[in-house]
């Protein structure tokens, strides 16, 4: 029979290697014993489980304590250095073939910095692309008996990361066109990443994800000329809402103030989709998400969003910086809508489902269930609120989905979308996007692999690992995704009968607004329509206009010039619901700006003590004068050239200053000389527009005359007093109710 083969192991092969021939005490020698060398693959008993593979925690965005060293390495060394660490003697010249020669392909410092360079930018989001972010906390108030989720624990604080943002326009686009603003928060829980992705209006375009791309496409630039940039005001986007009517509710939230808001810090913020929430106990119910602002909901107009896209297009991100800067930390609550979860996942004959539809909060309260605070910005724009990535699948324990088709949809788009946006499937290593929760995931290599994994086996079930990681059960926090029944159901592409409702809750928008807010949305609307060109467009919105409201449509149609059309059906017979509306209450008046016009010659005395107390009230005051540097040894924050209106809340006049003679061109000759005690234009200029934006008006002193030349005094919301902090209480009165109502032309009740 054939010998038995006779393989040497390695360990055998170094054994004699080393083995002295001449020895005969030596193993594998000539008549030595033969080796007892152990098998390499012979199976061991399993290593103790270890706490984790080593897997990415190094660093935390919010800089948390890891233990590993920091690898921060912007600008603070000693000396410039190339990206290996070799120290550089010059930065400025490249390495040529003498001082008028060519550039030698040899200088390595000159192509590293080139290359980095022409690769700096990145894809921007195919929506969302503009946006601004903030670091923040949230503290939990307790919600144990609806679901199990830790974060949301009594008193228990997680860090959050923030983004705002707008949804069509490129990433320099201005802030405050109009639009909706996403909302999107990514809580760094225990127990995993929770990303809730929302947007400030409660309900969306489309019902089926499969509609997403159309609804962006009509809504974006035109293909052919790529204009307009960042609006809704075109001819593709009023085709599509026209047609698909589903999209007329959410277009509805748009042409109301909504589409322009004040401030990031004066939204709120909503989930839209209906989620499922479960308790330790099992028990589930259905909820959606809202966020409620402290400073209350508050919008630009028109005419100041417009000014302020040119004056100021960051207005809104710089806003939020300023804010946080200052400590005036922007707060929100969380707030939850409870519906038992019941088959027909409907609430007071509302489709749970449909993400065009809101449940009214006079049927189901919002329940606070804890409170964000934003009190850090950003250390780097690029690596963190650039680089951040949201996701609806990023979910903890008690929380889960529903069937909710664009729900549904979305869970696909978020992650496919990072592959490109991001250069591949490792974007959760980036530090912005690094649970705190401990990660021991088996996903390896990948572009941009920035874990040096340990272990040789990522994968379950193995022994050489030691059997680990393990499966955790309810006790360990696992997740769980509810086993809800899933219908017996043909597979068909439609929607449920109840979708089929697209105008009842716009009217219940329409009929929700006060009058001045009804004026704003036909001019919104009339401004959109009059900027399209094709008629058949314009009369096809307005016969979706008429199903919502008879006098929106006649009014939107006389500014268009076009007759009103019958409605196709009833207008539906729905309840408002106060609670939609911004008008008729008070709110803080934290962080607001108050312009204080100034002069040499006018009680400055009174000056300084208005700008203490608009300090001490918790807003910021900038004094605004003919020129830079300072007035008396008050400092100057705005001249006549560089303060505008539109960034103030209120406006308080103390001096009433006139143009030095060498100010503006030589009048006419024939006018003859100027008037001494004519104001300067551009501060009759500030009061005229804050009056038109109903902002309230302030002055004592000298500042009355200017009232009186802007053509404003003794109207509403203009104040006058004789002291200065006098004015100021009774413009922080007004300045609570957001704006002088009163001053708005409200035709339609
Ligand atoms: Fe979306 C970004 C909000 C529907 C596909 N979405 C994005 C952002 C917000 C929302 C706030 C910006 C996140 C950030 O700041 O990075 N999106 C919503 C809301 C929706 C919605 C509230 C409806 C209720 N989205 C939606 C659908 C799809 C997408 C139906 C696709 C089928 N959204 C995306 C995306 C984006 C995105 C393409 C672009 C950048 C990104 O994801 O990270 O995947």
């Amino acid at each position: 029979s054939k010998p038995a083969k006779v393989v040497k192991n390695v360990v055998e092969a170094a054994a004699e290697k080393v083995t002295d021939p001449v020895s005969p005490d030596v193993p594998g020698a000539p008549g030595s014993a033969p080796p007892t060398l152990a098998e390499p693959t012979t199976p061991h008993d399993p290593l103790p489980p270890k706490k984790e593979q080593g897997a990415p925690q190094t660093r935390t965005p919010t800089g948390a304590a890891t233990g590993a060293p920091s690898t921060a390495n912007g600008q603070q060394g000693e000396f410039l250095t190339t990206s290996q660490g070799a120290r550089l003697r010059d930065t400025d010249h490249s390495l040529k073939a003498g001082p008028r020669g060519p550039i030698l392909l040899q200088d390595h410092h000159f192509r590293e910095k080139i290359t980095h360079f022409d690769h700096e930018r990145i894809p921007e989001r195919v929506v969302h692309a503009r946006g601004t972010g903030a670091h923040g906390v949230f503290t939990g108030y307790g919600a144990e008996e609806i679901t199990r989720a830790g974060f949301l624990r009594k008193g228990k604080e997680t860090p959050v990361f923030v983004r705002f943002s707008t949804v069509l326009g490129s990433r320099g686009s201005a802030d405050t066109v109009r639009d909706t603003r996403g909302f999107a928060t990514k809580f760094y829980t225990d127990e995993g990443t929770f990303d809730l992705v929302g947007n400030n209006m409660p309900v969306f375009f489309i019902q089926d994800a499969i509609k997403f791309p159309d609804i962006i496409h009509a809504a974006k630039p035109h293909p052919d000329r790529e204009i307009p940039q960042a609006q809704s005001a075109h001819d593709t986007f009023w085709d599509f809402v026209s047609l698909h009517t589903e999209a007329q509710h959410h277009t509805m939230w748009n042409m109301s103030d909504r589409g322009v808001p004040r401030s990031f810090r004066m939204m709120e913020g909503f989930g839209v989709h209906t989620f499922r929430l479960v308790n330790a106990a099992g028990e589930t119910v259905l909820a959606k998400f809202h966020w409620k602002p402290k400073l209350g909901v508050h919008s630009l107009v028109w005419e100041e969003a417009q000014l302020i896209g040119g004056i100021d297009p960051d207005f809104h991100r710089r806003d939020l910086y300023d804010a946080i800067e200052a400590g005036a930390y922007p707060e929100w609550e969380l707030g939850l809508q409870v519906f038992p979860d019941t088959p027909e996942e409907t609430f007071a004959g509302i489709d749970l489902l449909d993400p065009t539809k809101i449940v009214p909060e006079e049927l189901a309260p919002v329940q606070p269930v804890g409170r964000l605070v934003l009190n850090r910005t950003p250390t780097n724009f690029f690596a963190e609120t650039e680089q951040v990535a949201f996701h609806l699948g990023h979910l903890v324990p008690g929380i889960d989905v529903t069937n909710d088709p664009l729900l549904q949809g979305r869970l696909f788009s978020y992650v496919d979308t990072q592959l490109t946006r991001l250069g591949g499937p490792n974007f959760s290593q980036i530090p912005v996007n690094r649970p705190h929760a401990p990660v021991n995931d088996m996903l390896r290599d990948g572009f941009h692999q920035d874990a040096v994994h340990a272990g040789v086996a990522p994968y379950r079930p193995n022994s050489l690992d030691g059997g680990n990681p393990f499966t955790a059960g309810d006790a360990e926090h696992a997740f769980l995704d509810v086993p809800v029944t899933v219908t017996e159901a043909p597979k068909i592409r439609a929607n449920p009968v109840s979708f089929d409702d697209h105008f009842s809750q716009a009217r219940l928008f329409w009929l929700s607004m006060s009058p001045t807010e009804r004026e704003h949305i036909i001019r919104a609307y009339t401004f959109e329509l009059g900027k399209c060109y094709h008629q058949a467009i314009k009369e096809r919105q307005l016969r979706c206009l008429a199903t919502i409201d008879p006098v929106l449509c006649a009014r939107v149609a006389t500014g268009l010039g076009l007759p009103a059309p019958e409605p196709t059906e009833p207008p539906a017979d729905v309840r408002p619901s106060p609670a939609l509306s911004q008008v008729g209450r008070e709110w803080p008046t934290d962080g607001r700006m108050v312009g204080i016009v100034i002069d040499a010659d006018h009680d400055l005395d009174g000056v300084v003590a208005v700008r203490s107390a608009v300090f001490a009230a918790g807003m910021v005051p900038l004094l605004i004068a003919a020129h830079g540097g300072k007035v008396g040894e008050l400092p100057v924050q705005r001249t006549f050239a560089t303060g505008r209106s539109v960034e103030l809340d209120a406006l308080l006049l103390a001096g009433a200053p006139v143009p030095a003679p060498d100010a503006l061109p030589a009048r006419d000759a024939k006018a003859g000389a100027a008037d001494a005690t004519a104001v300067d234009p551009r501060v009759l200029l500030l009061v005229q527009e804050s009056w038109r934006h109903a902002k309230a008006i302030g002055a004592w002193g000298a500042g009355v005359t200017v009232l009186e030349q802007a053509g404003v005094a003794g109207t509403p919301g203009v104040v006058t007093g004789g002291s200065a902090t006098e004015v100021l209480t009774d413009v922080q009165r007004l300045m609570a109710r957001h704006r002088v109502w009163e001053r708005f032309p409200a035709s339609v009740s």
